[in-house]
């Protein structure tokens, strides 16, 4: 077979337009370039505005992780401003990041990612006793009677005989790289649909603290939620009170019973039928991870005693965790050698997002008709890179950090896990190793979520409700010039927003943002970002469908709207598959 150029644009089941283009040389992938093809630039509009406002532009960047830009938002003010937030106000804070991280990851697994694995037109040949048999085998997960799978079989076959296979559409059904039998295909579809009804519920969590969902409100100096254990239902109070607090109990109950006896068994299922997906280096990337760490223990703002922790990991060596300094000039950059943009100081320099600089040039296609120029500028993505180095965010790098820090509970689930799967601890460096990572960390999150609910309550209890801090929301209490970083572990990765304020205004206003770190195009070296890296190398049983490209760029959750902090103004466009 003669080398041809495979382009898959715009990847679908992400959120945002992200396109791949792949050099396939008739049996391998030799080099990879991924591109964001939309642009629409919330750092210039954030110019010029009130600091304590900025979060509600900001969190508008995406409606998928649609709490953390506004809490990156008030970080940054707050911690430009050292202002100071009360204990409750923290406790939410995790709570609501935690809640965010566990909404995200089951439906990021079963409504984005799962369908790589997962043959939904084979589910119609299962056995639904079979299927009962071995959803119970594997958990005591309430809905797996031989009944509750015929039901949901006639369900898919309905659809599927209606010609309309509508969110099923457009899928490589049939595809030889599907391996699953009949039987885990149907337990993994009645999951599926499981899990569309239960994020309805969980995420009522946000409304509670937050008023709403998506897009929850936060507040510079606190949280927006007062507490008022007195008012009961039907006082016409908006306060969070006895009845809001039991139903987040019960949504965090919820949230674990979901991970514990579907999710994370249904990884360690469907992984044991794809351990050449687990293949150490196979989708692995750079081999580098970053973390900016997140969830303080109570009344600490401190890194070192973060839940996640923060650290740089280089050449997969676990042994050795570098520090990782927000503030600091030369360690993270953003460069725009290969993106449409310009800086002040030409197109090979890299800025510190304090000077960071957004100025839109584009210089050509794609159109799906020409093909990217990598030795020119092809994506509205940024290159980050930390001390030079091209880094992967997200569940990966947090579980390899938290395991490299020596966390119990994550060595605990994640040896148990690979003993069940009989494999190494290098298998996390692959494609299915980055998809259970997720799972995992899913885990020691929802698990960690009744601490931070039992210090509230505690807080409450012994009558302290205060969640917000009044005494630097007036701009004349601030200093005529500040700067300052805000941090969150989003459910994709590493993310922070860096804040000029002078005179009271924002003067420059950065994100960075966790699919920018991964699918960002080459630097001014030349180097790949994790995602091109990832997919090098990569071998397609059929070039006209390329399933092995979509498995790997699933496996990093891509959100192209985080990226660009963009919304595309041009409309949708079905999958492109062109090969040529
Ligand atoms: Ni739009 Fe986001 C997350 C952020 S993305 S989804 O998680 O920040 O890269
Ligand atoms: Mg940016």
């Amino acid at each position: 077979m003669t080398a041809q150029t495979i382009v898959v644009d715009p990847v679908t089941r992400i959120e945002g337009h992200l396109r791949i283009e792949a050099q396939f040389d008739g049996s391998t992938i030799t080099q990879a370039s991924s591109s964001g093809t939309m642009v629409r630039g919330i750092e210039i509009i954030l110019q010029g505005r009130d600091p304590r406002d900025a979060w509600a532009f900001a969190q508008r960047i995406c409606g998928v992780c649609t709490l953390v830009h506004g809490l990156a938002s008030v970080r940054a003010v707050e911690d430009a401003l050292k202002y100071t937030i009360p204990a409750n106000a923290q406790l939410i804070r995790n709570l609501m990041i935690a809640a965010q991280f566990v909404h995200d990851h089951v439906m990021h697994f079963y409504h984005l990612h799962a369908l790589d694995w997962v043959d939904v037109v084979s589910a119609l040949k299962a056995d639904p006793k079979a299927t009962s048999a071995l959803a119970q085998s594997i958990s005591t997960y309430a809905r797996s009677s031989p009944g509750y799978f015929t039901e949901v079989q006639n369900r898919v076959k309905k659809l599927v005989e209606s010609g309309q296979l509508g969110i099923f559409a457009n899928a490589y059904w049939g595809h030889p790289g599907y391996k699953l039998p009949p039987e885990a295909n149907l337990m993994a579809v009645a999951h599926y649909l499981d899990a569309l009804a239960w994020q309805r519920e969980v995420v009522q969590l946000q409304t509670i603290f937050g008023g709403k969902n998506p897009h929850p409100n936060v507040l510079v100096g606190g949280a927006p939620s007062a507490i008022s254990v007195h008012t009961g239902a039907g006082t016409g109070t908006t306060a969070v009170n006895e009845v809001g607090l039991q139903r987040v109990a019960a949504v965090i109950e919820q949230m674990r019973n979901f991970v514990d006896q579907v999710y994370l068994p249904d990884i360690l299922a469907i992984g044991s039928f794809y351990k050449d997906w687990f293949k150490t280096g196979y989708g692995e990337g750079t081999g580098n991870f970053l973390t900016y760490g997140d969830f303080p223990a109570l009344g600490s703002q401190d890194p070192k005693t973060f839940l996640i922790p923060r650290g740089a990991i280089l050449g997969r060596d676990l042994s050795h965790i570098h520090e990782v300094d927000l503030n600091a000039e030369e360690d993270i950059q953003e460069f725009v050698s290969h993106s449409w943009y310009d800086y002040q100081g030409g197109k090979d320099v890299g800025l510190h997002p304090y000077r960071g600089e957004t100025k839109l040039n584009y210089s050509g296609p794609p159109s799906p008709y020409k093909n990217l120029d990598t030795s020119a500028s092809y994506s509205w993505l940024k290159s980050p890179r930390w001390k030079g180095h091209a880094m992967e965010t997200g569940p990966l790098a947090r579980v390899l950090m938290l395991y490299a820090n020596g966390h119990e509970p994550t060595k605990e689930l994640a040896d148990k896990s690979l003993a069940q799967l009989g494999l190494p601890l290098d298998a996390l460096f692959s494609t299915m190793g980055r998809t259970a990572a997720r799972a995992l960390e899913c885990k020691i999150l929802a698990d960690a979520m009744p601490q931070w609910y039992d210090a509230l309550i505690a807080n409450i209890k012994a009558g302290d409700v205060r969640t917000f801090n009044d005494a630097l929301w007036e701009p004349s209490s601030w200093p005529r010039h500040a700067q300052g970083v805000g941090f969150v572990e989003a459910p994709r990765g590493a993310l922070a927003h860096w804040i000029i304020i002078d005179d009271g205004k924002i003067s420059n206003y950065q994100a960075v943002v966790p699919t920018t770190w991964n699918a960002g195009p080459r630097d001014v070296n030349g180097t790949e970002g994790p995602y091109e890296a990832a997919l090098k190398g990569h071998t397609l049983q059929d070039p006209k469908q390329p399933l092995e490209i979509l498995r790997t760029i699933h496996s990093f959750d891509p959100c192209l709207a985080c990226a660009v902090h963009v919304v595309d103004p041009d409309g949708e466009e079905l999958i492109r598959v062109r090969v040529q």
